[in-house]
This record gives structure tokens, sequence and C-alpha cells, in this order.
């Protein structure tokens, strides 16, 4: 048994107006209840700071930079990490990044239970547009306010295991698991914040979107053999509303644990990493099942 006790911790609603101290205030609350509960390791949502503040066109660069992170920790996030240390819980949380070259990137960080950065993930699959797109009824600006993730699809020893991180549009691409498999991943974390409608289809719902995030995070932890955890920036920003379904994905595909609302919600569940050992050794084993000899074209396109 390697079990890690994991919190996926989801937040509700952030207002433009909302700061960010306010919002790291909820975080250590939801934090310490995680820690009530037994965790030493708990995921936040992309972007876990801020607004979703892509769904805003943006022309003046100094405006798009005050969403950014300059560095993390920085003196507003500081507590968490300082709360995080206290408790001896490991992190996976969302922000955006803004480098000292100047770069922006979406980006996910791994700590350790002392609050080291272990790890660094920035957002390959980046949705949306980069203009204003008067046929939307919501904008979804990531490809103008980010550039695409430079750091490949890494996995870390840690926590007793092989952990690996994703960010939200990730999830609904099989490479993004495929490429952590490949590297014998135990547990994959995600944040996202998904419009309940989409912008070009006003027809397809909250229930729908709902239904295609289940089936990313299933199949990924399926088909890979690991835990799937997906934390959710959830309920209606400034009149947005984003859904929530926040996950814990079994290494069989099994749902055990999913949130109930769409405000601050924590969902705690002992994950045996071992839970991975007969997928990996049976129907998945890439080793003996894999041919490699047909599947050129998913890298040469
Ligand atoms: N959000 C959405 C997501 O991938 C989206 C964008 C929703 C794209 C539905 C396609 C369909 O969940 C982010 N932030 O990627």
């Amino acid at each position: 048994m390697r079990k890690i006790v994991s919190a996926v911790i989801q937040l509700g609603p952030i207002q433009k107006a909302d700061s960010r101290s306010s919002v790291v205030e909820r975080m250590i609350a939801l934090l310490d209840a995680a820690k009530k509960e037994g965790a030493t390791y708990a995921v936040f949502p992309e972007l876990t700071f801020t607004t979703f503040f892509p769904r805003w066109y943006m022309e003046d660069q100094v405006e798009v930079d005050r969403w950014f992170e300059r560095s993390m920790p920085n003196a507003a996030t500081m507590p968490l990490f300082e709360r995080a240390k206290e408790h001896g819980m490991g992190m996976y949380l969302g922000y955006a990044e803004l480098t000292p070259e100047g770069r922006h990137f979406n980006t996910s960080i791994l700590t350790d239970t002392s609050s080291n950065i272990i790890g660094k993930y920035r957002k390959i699959h980046l949705p949306g547009h980069a203009e204003y797109d008067d046929k939307r009824t919501h904008q979804h600006l990531e490809k103008r306010y980010f550039e695409p993730g430079d750091l490949g699809f890494p996995v870390w020893r840690a926590h007793g295991g092989l952990m690996g991180m994703a960010l939200c549009n990730d999830r609904r691409w099989p490479e993004t698991y495929r490429v952590m498999g490949l590297q014998g991943v135990e547990m994959i974390s995600l944040g996202f914040n998904t419009p309940s409608v989409n912008s070009q289809r006003s027809e397809e719902g909250a229930e729908d979107r709902l239904f295609h995030h289940r089936l990313s995070c299933q199949s990924g932890a399926y088909q890979n053999a690991c835990w799937v955890l997906a934390s959710a920036k959830a309920g209606v920003e400034d009149g947005h509303p984003l859904i929530g379904g926040s996950l814990i994905v079994d290494p069989n595909g099994h749902i055990v644990a999913e949130s109930k609302t769409e405000d601050d919600e924590i969902l705690v569940h002992d994950c045996d990493l071992d839970q991975c050992n007969f997928g990996k050794t049976t129907i998945f084993d890439f080793a003996r099942h894999r041919r490699i000899e047909h599947y050129g074209l998913i890298t040469s396109r």
C-alpha cells in the first residue's frame, strides 16, 4: 500500500474585483479542512488566485500583466505556502506565470510537504482564440495571453510515487496522458476553469460540459492506469458560469469522489498508488502490447 491521502480542493467563483489575499484566505481555510481529514496532498484549480481573466478582451499589456505572478511564492501567496508547510502537505496549484524574460504561461507547480517547489508544468493545449471574436457569446482568449508551454509533460518522483501535472484543456487530449503514462505516471493532478456554456454552440450546456469532462478524465486514467485528480474553479464569475465537477478518478477509470456544489468544497480520498500496478502489468503493459511501428502519424502531423 502506497497511500497518498489526497484532497481535491475546489474553489467557487473569484470575481474580477476580488483581491489575491482574499482568495488566499479561502484557500488556507480549505487547506485546514483537508488537513483535519488527514490529507497530505492538495490539488487546487487552474489560475487559482484570480478570476478566469482570459474571458476579458484587453489590449493594454500593463492591464493584462496585473493578472500574472512575477514570482511564486510571493507576498500575497506566501501565507498559503507557510500553512501547507505547517500542515506537512504538498500542493498542486495553477497560476498565470510572467517570467523575468517577459514570457507568459498558464502554469502549475508541484510542491513537497515542506512547500519546496519540485516541479513546474506550463499548459500546452491552449484553447480559444487570440483576437476578439464577435461571433462568440463570450471570449476565451488564452491564445492571446499565454504562450504554449515549453516544458513538455514531465513526471516527478514525489510523495512516494510518480506524479504528473496537466491543465484544463490538456485533459481533452489523449497525448497528454500517454506521454506521462509512458513515463510510468501514477497520479496526474490537473486544475480547470470550464465555462458552463459553449461560446460557439449555445445549446451545449453544463450537462454536456460535465459529460465530456468526466469522459476525458476517466479515459485518461483508465488507458494509462493512473489516478486523475481534477480541481475546478466553479460557479458564476461576473455573470459567467463555470462548471464544478471536481473529481477523483481511480486507475481503473472509476470516479471515486465528485464535488456536489459550485462553491468552495473539498474531496478527500485515500489514493493507493499500488492500485496502478494491475493495469500497468496486464491490459496496459505498454512494453508488451503497444506497436509503435504503426503510430508514426501521431507525432508527425
Ligand atoms: N477551459 C475549457 C476546457 O478545455 C473549453 C475550454 C471548454 C474548450 C470546452 C473546449 C470545450 O475545459 C480551459 N481553460 O481550457
